[in-house]
């Protein structure tokens, strides 16, 4: 039997024995793999949302999962800035209208509001002040010490992306509906919300139940043919 407690050192640091449970009984992580893709395989992009209250904690749940994410030499560069207030919801979905007016009045190339129309979006975004909650994801491109010297973030892009689908996988397990909103340009969100200089705004998701009758598009995900290339 290997001790499951043990301990040694690397460079000088502390590690410990690796202990996530295995499941090795034949057929099971072909099983437990096809559960969790058909759980996730439900989860649609909403935009009409109930205004039914969520409680704080799920939210906090929701977030403590993103932050499970690998991140570049373990910085974990984010932030997760979670809005209920009334009045900071009704200032972002202004400046989030506003660019969006100008994006759909021309900033968006023809080719490009062509490739959204079967999603049928416009520049009217009521979710970011019907859902509950908005979770805004922060990337933090570099770190202070205690001397007030900067360091930058290694793959801040990727660790704050992965981060990001952890959080709608939990926002999609927890049984809530979510939305990756961009509004472009972003800046107005790290304004409104008073974030430090390190933190720019990434993603913008409202959370909370789908309205009775919410309708999503009828599209369809690529089959695996399409995604993915095996090498054996
Ligand atoms: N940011 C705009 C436009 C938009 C762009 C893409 I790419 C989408 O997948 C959906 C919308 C908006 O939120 O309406």
């Amino acid at each position: 039997m290997i001790d499951k407690n043990r301990k040694k050192t690397i460079n000088g640091f502390p590690h410990v024995a690796f202990a996530q449970e295995s499941h090795d009984q034949p057929g099971e992580v072909v099983s437990r793999s096809l559960q969790f893709f058909e759980e996730m395989n439900e989860r649609r992009s909403v935009r009409d949302f109930a205004d039914t209250p969520v409680p704080r904690e799920a939210i906090e749940h929701i977030i403590r999962t993103a932050t499970t994410a690998p991140s570049g030499a373990h910085k974990q560069p984010w932030t997760f800035c979670a809005i209920a207030d009334p009045e900071l919801k009704r200032r972002i979905r202004e400046a989030a209208e506003t660019e969006e007016k100008t994006n759909y009045g021309g900033r968006m190339s023809e080719r490009w509001k062509k490739d959204l129309l079967p999603l049928g979006t416009d520049e009217h975004k009521a979710f970011l002040e019907t859902a509950p909650w908005l979770i805004v994801v922060f990337r933090q491109i570099y770190e202070c010490n205690e001397q007030g010297e900067k360091h930058t973030h290694y793959y801040v892009n990727e660790s704050v992306g992965i981060a990001s689908g952890l959080l709608i996988a939990a926002i999609h397990r927890a049984g809530l509906v979510t939305l990756t909103h961009t509004p472009s340009p972003m800046n107005f969100l790290a304004e409104i919300l008073n974030r430090p200089d390190n933190e720019r705004a990434f993603l913008l998701l409202p959370v909370g139940y789908a309205a009775a009758d919410a309708f999503v598009p009828d599209i369809a995900r690529k089959p695996l043919t399409e995604t993915s290339v095996f090498y054996e």
